[in-house]
């Protein structure tokens, strides 16, 4: 006797190959269903294994006289030809591809461990700092980043000394926070756009500038220039009102323009007195890409001297950030304007997701008061935001000097 397997789409196929070969003599006992084919365990089927018993009486069939029965017999599966022909369709398939990378992200992941920590060979106070930059939102590779640091720099005895390692830990975040450098008013006029989605504060940013730059702001140490405000946001009900309204209180000057050949006009006619050119644009979707082409081609009236800054809010969450990151590139800006600081006491996501992207910071916003609540941006105002790590100000003040606030 002897038990013999069989596989097969389905049982009657496995049966019907087991009689093909051993007639009268085979007696299928099991069946199971099992799952064959397949790229990393993705994209398999479904088919059956039988198992079967060859009674002792079962002779290989070897005469030459017979004809053999030409039963209509379906090709048997072969299953290295099955994975060849997905591995080759996974070749030019985009959506296969996509499905793959992500399985490999997902591989890294775990294999690198999370992005947190090993949990049962780390230090305690590791572990605890794995904690802090969860809470504070940072993505699990900056905080992976930061972990390596730690136990490439710190010794054994060090890592007991949770006061000094939380210390040095804020110090490496904000070494991974990049200033923009302010070119100054070395052109003139100095043109100044503001792009970014709805609603992130860009009207409220530019009035803010607008009253800075113009020496209105008490407190700004900041030379007076004479500033002139243009819109591109004539369209929307209440947008042009809202900067002329912000324009009269100031006595700054304000333009509202339709098209790439007034804002040459507009630009054009005021270069002259004018030390600073504000332009505030139109709130746009990240994914409305058909309009920020229209738009694109409008600014580039400006040429390539103008300053594009890109506002985007504080709080938005990270996969957005990298969407509108992304999506505002072609504008070529040239910073960041983090606003509406005030609204979130996690900072971490946007200080990960402006570090992945290579991108810098040039202002900050904390409020809606004109114009109070605008500041050059600085590595220790994101620094004291963070939450539950103990931050020596004075320290991180000698360690990241401000380059002339407002
Ligand atoms: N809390 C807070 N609110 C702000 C800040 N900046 C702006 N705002 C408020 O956010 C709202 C929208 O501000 P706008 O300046 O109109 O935003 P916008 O980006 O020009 O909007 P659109 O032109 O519609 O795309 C207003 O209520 C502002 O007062 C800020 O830094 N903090
Ligand atoms: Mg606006």
């Amino acid at each position: 006797m002897e038990i013999i397997t069989e596989r097969g789409s389905t049982y009657e196929e496995c049966v019907r190959k087991l009689q093909d070969k051993y007639g009268r003599h085979v007696e299928p006992f099991t069946r199971k269903t099992i799952r064959v084919g397949g790229v990393l365990g993705l994209f398999t089927r479904e088919a059956v294994e039988v198992s079967a018993i060859i009674s002792h009486g079962y002779k290989k069939p070897v005469s030459q006289n017979t004809i053999p029965i030409q039963k209509p017999v379906q090709k048997p599966l072969d299953f290295e030809e099955e994975k060849k022909k997905i591995l080759a369709q996974a070749k030019t398939d985009p959506t296969i591809q996509l499905v793959l990378n992500e399985v490999r992200d997902i591989k890294q992941k775990i294999e690198s461990g999370s992005g947190k920590t090993n949990q049962s060979e780390d230090h305690q106070n590791i572990l605890r700092i794995a904690d802090l930059m969860d809470m504070n939102d940072f993505s699990s590779k900056f905080t992976r980043r930061i972990l390596e640091r730690v136990r490439k720099e710190f010794s054994l005895s060090d890592l007991d000394n949770f006061d000094l390692l939380q210390e040095k830990v804020v110090e490496w975040i904000g070494e991974e926070i990049t200033i923009y450098e302010e070119s100054g008013f070395q052109s003139r006029p100095r043109i100044l756009v503001l792009v970014g989605p709805t609603g992130v504060g860009k009207t409220t940013t530019i009035a803010k500038l607008a009253a800075v730059y113009g020496g209105l702001s008490s407190g700004a140490a900041v030379k007076a220039h004479s500033v002139k405000i243009i819109t591109i946001d004539a369209y929307r009900i209440g947008a042009k009102q809202q900067i002329e309204t912000y324009g009269n209180i100031m006595g700054i000057p304000v333009s509202s323009v339709e098209s790439y050949d007034e804002l040459k006009k507009t630009i054009a006619l005021c270069s002259e007195d004018v030390d600073l050119i504000l332009i505030d644009t139109i709130g746009k979707s990240p994914r409305d890409s058909v309009k920020l082409a229209e738009m694109k081609k409008l600014l580039s009236v400006c040429g390539s001297q103008a300053e594009v800054h890109l506002a985007i809010c504080a709080s938005t969450k990270s996969s957005d950030i990298h969407e509108i990151i992304q999506q505002f590139e072609p504008f070529n800006y040239r910073s960041i304007v983090v606003t509406k600081l005030d609204e979130t006491i996690r900072v971490g996501n946007i200080i990960s997701a402006l570090k992945d992207k290579g991108k810098s910071i040039s202002y900050i916003t904390d409020g809606q008061a004109v114009p109070a609540d605008i500041h050059r941006a600085g590595v220790v105002r994101f620094l004291i935001n963070l939450e539950g790590f103990k931050v020596n100000r004075r320290a991180i003040e000698d360690r990241f000097p401000n380059k002339g606030s407002f």
